[in-house]
């Protein structure tokens, strides 16, 4: 079993902000408006940038089209190289239009798809100028009713679709297919997990990768199975990282659930995913509704760090030697060696090897940041959707 040794992990790990995270969020039943929020998407990449510059492990931000439109992408490519950061998956949004009521690139109405995928060609168009090379699409396209639409022509639907997309990108540009088991249909999603996802993407070709968002799946779910599935068959393109109590509930990855996230981790080691020739691309997609906005991330990119050092302290000798011994609680023990090791002071040396402080929380609150911020900005945005 090889694996990658622990510094080379550490330093492969890259996590990309979601822009979304910035702006103001809430639930359905309110949005809670916080001070100094960024008031458009080039404030959003400014902020993304201290998340960089504290944790040294933020290097990209995604955006949400038509979120984050501006009149000049290249401009706004420009300003996150200016501020140390580049612009990363653009994520398509064909789920806020009246029009998408019954479905986007799945509804009944061929119009309706026509614009749905001429939004996506869109994406791809944007992608060309920031030099992104993801296109992230997730489909709020579904059904709440028995009987009301064929489950096999909104597949023949997806499929005609995805096609085209697919066949527009770049050398170099891959699809990233997110799959979600509810919500906000209710009786079936187009594409509800990574089964379908992946037999879409293998229809597609190599170009064409699974998402995998942590909080998408039904309680239970052994999500570090689908990932040593899709590493396995080479298709595991990205995470949406956050944890979740309940359903979708977006919140800090590492937060509700530290050992999952450690056992995702070890999965990905296992399975070469921190190897960039691999192509996994590791990012958040989390709201922050209450607690302050580049805290939240920076606690999010801490998180994801511990347990992708826990994962990396995994004695891979110890464990296939107990493995193939037919030790189950000696193979049980090697894990959770890795796991109940305080990696915190392991972290901070890391840190100050790269001129960054032990404490990025900590440097980032002494910074001042957020009163200049706050003190700059006056009638910040919401996030998209509570806009
Ligand atoms: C859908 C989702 C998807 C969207 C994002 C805002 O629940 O996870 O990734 O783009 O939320
Ligand atoms: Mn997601
Ligand atoms: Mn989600």
């Amino acid at each position: 079993m090889s694996m990658i040794d622990f510094t080379t992990g550490l330093n492969n790990l890259a996590i990309e902000t979601p822009s979304w995270a910035y702006g103001n969020s809430g639930t359905r039943f309110k949005v809670f408006t916080q001070h100094g929020v960024p008031r458009d998407p080039f404030e959003k990449i400014t902020d993304a940038a201290q998340v960089h510059a504290f944790t040294g492990a933020a290097p990209t931000v995604a955006l949400h089209i038509p979120w984050d439109r501006v009149s000049d992408f290249a401009a706004l490519a420009t300003h996150a190289t200016d501020q140390g950061v580049k612009l990363g998956a653009i994520n398509a949004n064909v789920f806020q239009d009246d029009d998408y009521m019954l479905g986007s690139v799945t509804n009944p109405d061929p119009r309706v798809r026509r614009k749905a995928i001429d939004h996506l060609l869109e994406c791809v168009d944007i992608m060309d100028v920031t030099g992104s090379r993801d296109l992230k699409l997730w489909f709020s396209d579904g059904t709440n009713y028995p009987g009301q639409d064929d489950i096999r022509a909104r597949q023949d639907r997806l499929s005609e679709a995805l096609a085209e997309v697919y066949d527009r990108l770049g050398d170099g540009q891959r699809i990233l297919l997110e799959y979600k088991l509810f919500e906000p249909a209710f009786y079936t999603m187009d594409v509800p997990d990574w089964g379908t996802s992946f037999l879409h993407c293998i229809a597609l070709g190599p170009k064409a990768t699974v998402c995998v968002d942590t909080g998408h799946h039904a309680p239970g779910t052994n999500i570090e199975f689908i990932v040593a599935m899709l590493l396995r068959a080479g298709r595991l393109g990205a995470f949406d990282f956050n944890s979740r109590f309940y359903a979708d509930d977006d919140l800090m990855v590492g937060a509700a659930d530290p050992f999952q996230l450690f056992r995702i981790m070890h999965e990905v080691v296992r399975g070469g995913g921190l190897d960039p020739a691999t192509g996994v691309a590791f990012m958040l997609d989390q709201c922050h509704n209450i607690e302050p906005k580049i805290q939240g991330q920076i606690r999010s990119v801490m998180n994801a760090q511990e347990a992708t050092a826990k994962a990396l302290l995994v004695d891979a000798d110890a464990l296939k030697a107990a493995q193939s011994a037919g030790d189950v609680l000696g193979a049980n023990a090697v894990l959770m060696d890795a796991y109940n090791t305080d990696v915190r002071p392991l972290l901070a040396s890391w840190r100050e090897e790269r001129g960054l402080a032990a404490d990025p929380m900590a440097a980032y609150k002494a910074s001042g940041y957020f009163d200049k911020i706050v003190a700059e900005r006056v009638g910040g945005t919401q996030a998209g959707w509570g806009a």
